[in-house]
């Protein structure tokens, strides 16, 4: 496969960016081989600067649940630029988004706009902590939340310490109060709040984790965390970035039955634009300025070009609900040709990840266990072949509703015929 102008513009980029990218995991660290400079994408096809065309798995990290440069998209977004790209102004375009979004998760009784899932997620935690009046917050291993400061943190030794940060630049004073329990177990959870009695201000969860690789949660887990928070007036803050209209039109929280107090979106809800949001009980929220105290703000806040393709993406999810069940069947058939090449699969919906590793990944520690390096081969071996998957073990694949099922087909062979 030629990559040359990739590597090119790798080279240049590289004088220009840390790394050459604009965010780490682009960079292809982990799978041993430079970056494809993508140029185009259209449905389920991405295309690089030597024009080799891959079955896209990435959807760009999870927005694209529609395929790529869906046509009711980009009409939305072209008709809005018509009209300008941004006001630093309210606009009504703000109140039908959020109408959209409370009327699939009404958990959100009151939402904010914002430009990315960091910046819906740490504001949500400013929120609980301003509303509980409590500085102590409960995250777990192997769960990421965007890279504000108090959420890049690493589990303190035994777990019931102060966490460390595992980011240079970030203060120690600064993770102090961020507490790290495991996922897919409650008594680590339980014996932080024996420990910790009346301080915690939230749990946040991603409520299936994706960020060590697919790890859903175990029957119970959800359900524990909302009721362990309640016991002790701590807030229970879903991390919906990822699952947020891509497990189903009402997210994790749809899928599962249970009411977060705070929610955080990302991704999809922008339908490929930067715009995120977070949103929760009407008290919570109604903390958050103008209103209250809580300070947060942004000159691209609900930008109208962003809104326009965050709402027509939910309008199409709207439209066509037999969508998830038809992602649903796909991705499944990616699961069953991966499990009989002999990996671990992890999947839920349209996520899924493989791992190479002989035990079941139920938690951070497992996802560590898997091999790595037979992870950098399978990627490697899947992209010369025409597939793009996730360059890193510890990512997701996304499967969007672009994905032909001649397409799927083609992987599910790949897969299958890798040794
Ligand atoms: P952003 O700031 O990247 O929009 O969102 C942060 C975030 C928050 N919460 C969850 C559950 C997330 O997965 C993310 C970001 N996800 C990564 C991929 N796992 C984005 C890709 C990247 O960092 O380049």
């Amino acid at each position: 496969m030629n990559t040359t102008q990739s590597e090119k513009l790798y080279q240049t980029a590289m004088e220009y960016m840390p790394g050459g990218v604009n965010s780490p995991v682009r960079a292809f660290g982990s799978v041993g081989r430079s970056p494809l400079f993508i140029t185009s994408a259209s449905g389920d096809r991405i295309t690089d600067a030597d024009g080799n065309t891959y079955i896209d798995y990435v959807c760009s990290w999870g927005p694209d649940i529609l395929g790529h440069a869906h046509p009711s998209v980009i009409s939305a977004v072209k008709a809005q630029c018509e009209n300008g790209l941004t006001f630093g102004a309210c606009h009504a375009g703000e109140i039908e988004l959020a109408s959209v979004i409370r009327s699939h998760m009404p958990s959100m009784e009151l939402i904010r706009l914002v430009s990315s899932g960091t910046e819906a997620v740490m504001s949500a935690v400013r929120a609980a902590r301003g509303y509980t009046g409590r500085d102590l917050i409960v995250k777990f291993e192997g769960c990421y939340h965007g890279h504000s400061d108090g959420l890049l943190v690493k589990g303190g030794s035994g777990l019931l310490t102060g966490s460390i940060p595992n980011s240079a630049g970030v203060p120690r004073g600064f993770t102090d109060c961020t507490l790290v329990a495991a996922y897919n177990d409650p008594d680590s959870v339980e014996a932080l709040f024996a420990q910790h009695p009346d301080e915690i201000a939230c749990v946040i969860v991603e409520p299936c984790a994706a960020n060590m690789g697919v790890v859903p949660p175990k029957p119970g887990f959800l359900e524990f965390l909302r009721e362990i928070t309640q016991q002790h007036g701590a807030l229970l803050l879903f991390d919906e970035v990822i699952t947020g209209f891509r497990l189903g039109i009402g997210g994790a929280q749809g899928v599962w039955g249970i009411t977060p107090d705070l929610t955080a979106l990302g991704k999809i809800v922008g339908g490929g634009m930067p715009l995120a949001a977070y949103g929760g009980r009407r008290e919570i929220m109604e903390c958050v300025a103008p209103l209250g105290s809580v300070y947060q703000a942004g000159t691209l806040s609900g930008n109208p070009i962003a809104v326009a393709a965050g709402l027509a993406t939910l309008l199409e999810l709207e439209k066509h609900p037999e969508l998830y069940s038809e992602l649903d069947t796909k991705t499944a058939r990616l699961a069953d040709a991966a499990r009989t090449a002999g990996m671990q699969v992890n999947r839920c919906g349209s996520l899924m990840t493989v791992f190479f590793t002989d035990a079941e990944v139920t938690d951070h520690a497992g996802a560590m266990s898997s091999d790595t390096g037979a992870y950098a081969a399978y990627f490697n071996y899947l992209l010369e072949n025409g597939v793009y998957t996730a360059p890193s073990q510890f990512e997701a694949m996304f499967v969007s509703a672009a994905h032909t099922d001649a397409d799927i087909d083609r992987t599910c062979d790949l897969i299958r015929s890798y040794a």
